[in-house]
């Protein structure tokens, strides 16, 4: 009896011994874990708010999205501030409705950096509070200040904005320069073959896409027939930067490459990484590993191709550890479009698939589809899954993540919903202003209001309609999602109070 007490004594102390071991170790563990958990921004470029199976997308799959989605807050509600690139990107970066700027339109190559360097910037904020920033992807927000010489540094861009890493395209994947810039240089450029880039006039000498139709590998539908590319006609002219030119099919695995490099370099601090995929906006170039992938041709191609990245960059994030560390955020900057200027099959291999979602309109439309997109916040281990339709923009991430983090910046327009993007509250925005191509509308609670706008009811070279009417338009889009039933005339009372409302947050 006495042994079996002793024996009994031993194992406690044993236990007690691992126990204190265990406590120490998990200490240790918790030191060395950062507080601040890195924030990821993945931003695809035209992917509609029906492109994406957990959207709705029966034709093809895109099972890692769709893992985000599931297992975060899948947002219905969601919006990009406008149903173009720059402006949105603007607004994401900056925290301000992007028709505050008159020049946030879409911009060509050659313009100058749209966001001032004493600006706030979500990056800026962050990196005030010592994360190391970085954008990988499409920048379209301009560059320089209106003369860039590309043979030389080219300032200010985004290392002036906040970001310390920058690796980017310029402006979009059909405008030259067709070149990678690293931190301000291009990328592999030979100083002897510098880099002219022209946006009204070609080179003396040099083919163009359209008067060479030979030596073409996609032929243009409208626009995009100036200089000629690895075979695909662009806008604007380039001249020289041989060496530097950028093989399209191999973009999406070398914008990959550089964030999984990123995340190895930058794991033990708290990060920011901006990664701004390219897909599947115009020209779209599959790797030939994804080329049918989809049945639907080039444009479902690169929309699995975009899924593989995101899933091979996640994978990366958990086989460093790091991924229950990290917030997530997904969308797109505009919705989708299917011919947006090359003949690439987009049109004629849809099948049954709804870019749109069930919204009415398409990339530069005031109507749904143009600024409704898909948004997804991941977190693993501390967002639980949810469907949620709280109103949010994203141009709220700037405030919300500013309260993650403990940072007093803020804007007046971005709305600080971290709870409703962690998914623990549904109240989400009253209002937001929506805005294509300089031109905006109101959506407040189920309400959409669009007042009476000049111009063509559709541009019929992208076959969208873009929400012009002579009369003001009114939509319930609790009752009708498609925007089929125009209210106004109904509800006079409706429109005046919301045209009030609209008045006073525009200002003007
Ligand atoms: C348009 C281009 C379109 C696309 C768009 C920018 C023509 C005719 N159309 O001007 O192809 O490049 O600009 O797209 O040139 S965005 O997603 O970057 O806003
Ligand atoms: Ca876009």
């Amino acid at each position: 009896k006495k042994l079996k007490i002793i024996f009994l004594v031993f194992v406690c102390v044993l236990a007690s011994c691992q126990q204190n071991k265990k406590e120490a170790k998990e200490e240790a563990t918790s030191k060395e874990t950062p507080k601040q958990p890195n924030i990821v921004v993945i931003y695809l470029d035209d992917l509609g708010y029906g492109d994406l199976s957990s959207y709705g997308a029966k034709e093809f799959q895109t099972p890692n999205i769709d893992k985000l989605a599931s297992d975060g807050v899948k947002f219905t509600n969601g919006y990009a501030s406008s149903a173009t690139c720059t402006p949105s990107r603007y607004a994401l970066l900056t925290g301000v409705y992007p028709w505050r700027n008159k020049n946030a339109k879409i911009l060509p190559g050659t313009a100058p950096l749209l966001i001032g360097t004493d600006q706030l910037t979500l990056p800026k904020m962050l990196k005030a509070k010592g994360y190391q920033t970085a954008v990988i992807g499409k920048w379209h927000l301009g560059l320089g200040t209106g003369h860039v010489n590309w043979n030389k540094e080219i300032t200010p861009g985004p290392n002036q904005v906040g970001f310390d890493e920058s690796y980017i395209l310029a402006a979009t994947q059909d405008r030259v320069p067709t070149v990678y810039i690293e931190n301000g240089h291009v990328a592999n450029l030979d100083p002897n073959d510098p880099i002219e880039i022209n946006y009204k006039e070609n080179f003396p000498g040099q083919p163009n896409g359209k008067d060479n139709p030979e030596l073409l590998t996609m032929t243009w539908h409208h626009g995009h027939n100036s200089s000629i590319v690895n075979g695909i006609p662009r806008i604007g002219y380039m001249k020289g930067g041989e060496s530097a030119k950028w093989t399209d099919t191999d973009m999406a695995d070398n914008f990959l490459k550089r964030t999984q490099e990123y995340v190895k370099t930058h794991k033990d601090k708290p990060f920011f990484l901006y990664y701004a995929m390219q897909q599947p906006h115009v020209p779209r170039t599959p790797h030939p590993r994804f080329v049918g992938t989809s049945g639907l041709g080039p444009r479902g191609d690169v929309i699995v191709e975009a899924d593989w990245c995101v899933g091979e960059f996640i994978k990366t994030l958990e086989e460093e550890g790091i991924l229950d560390n990290t917030l997530i955020i997904f969308s797109s900057d505009n919705g989708p479009v299917l011919n947006d200027g090359y003949n690439d099959d987009a049109v004629e291999k849809i099948k049954t698939h709804d870019q749109n979602g069930g919204l009415r309109g398409g990339k530069y439309s005031l109507y749904e589809a143009g600024t409704r997109v898909p948004f997804i916040t991941y977190w693993k281990g501390k967002i639980q899954p949810k469907v949620s339709d709280a109103l949010v923009c994203q141009m709220d991430v700037l405030a919300s993540v500013a309260d993650l983090v403990d940072s007093k910046a803020n804007t007046a327009d971005s709305k600080a919903l971290l709870d409703v993007l962690m998914g623990k509250s549904d109240k989400g925005r009253d209002n937001l202003v929506i805005e294509a191509t300089s031109r905006t509308a109101l959506r407040s609670g189920d309400w959409l209001y669009i007042p009476a706008y000049e111009g063509p009811a559709v541009n019929h070279e992208v076959e969208i309609e873009l929400g012009n009417s002579d009369e003001e338009q009114l939509f319930n889009l609790k009752e009708d999602l498609a925007q089929q039933h125009n209210l106004a005339k109904e509800h006079p009372e409706k429109v005046k109070e919301l045209l009030k409302e609209f008045v006073a947050l525009r200002g003007d």
